[in-house]
């Protein structure tokens, strides 16, 4: 069975991270979206709350499975009988720092693949931080992220 792991902080979903899990998950048996918990950041949402979110922002796909997990992401991988990493790329300066950890996580596990993919064009200026600040001070993030989590980063903004 092939398996791909789709890693992030995902804080919050974008459209941008749903175009690559809907086009990923076509490539695999199952896609496992993970979202890591980094005890040394302060996210907007919690992990647990993320994983909510991720979930029902991707029901519409059948084999796409949502876990959150901490440490290291090699052995994450391998726990879930994968070798096989997702990672999305936007721009030139992605690629750079994707390049680097790909070739980290090689160094210290041969066996583990990282496949890139491209972004949709209609989604190569989102990012999660870019729609935290654009919600924080007002702006529209409507077609930004995934209608039924909207709200819900809205009101977490107007909360801080
Ligand atoms: N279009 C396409 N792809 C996108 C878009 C977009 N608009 N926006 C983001 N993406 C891609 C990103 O390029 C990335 O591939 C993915 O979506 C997730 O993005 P983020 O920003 O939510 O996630 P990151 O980059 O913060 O995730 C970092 C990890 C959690 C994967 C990393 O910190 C990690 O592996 N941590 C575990 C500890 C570890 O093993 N570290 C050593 C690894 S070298």
């Amino acid at each position: 069975m092939r398996i791909g792991v789709c890693p992030g902080s995902f804080d919050p979903v974008t459209c941008g991270h749903l175009d690559i899990f809907e086009r990923a998950s076509k490539m695999f048996d199952v896609l496992i979206v993970a979202v890591f918990h980094n005890p040394n950041k302060k996210p907007l949402f919690s992990m647990e709350e993320r994983v909510e979110l991720l979930r029902d922002a991707t029901t519409h796909i059948p084999n796409i499975r949502v876990d959150g997990f901490s440490g290291l992401l090699n052995e994450y991988v391998h726990s879930q009988n994968s070798n096989v990493i997702v990672r999305g790329l936007r721009a030139l300066s992605d690629f750079e720092y994707e390049f680097q950890r790909a070739l980290l996580i090689k160094n210290v596990d041969p066996s583990m693949e990282t496949v890139f993919m491209m972004t949709s064009s209609d989604y190569s200026f989102v990012s999660s931080s870019g729609i935290k600040e654009l919600a924080k001070f007002g702006g529209a993030i409507t077609g930004l992220v995934p209608r039924c989590i909207e709200q819900k980063v809205v009101e977490r903004l107007r909360e801080r």
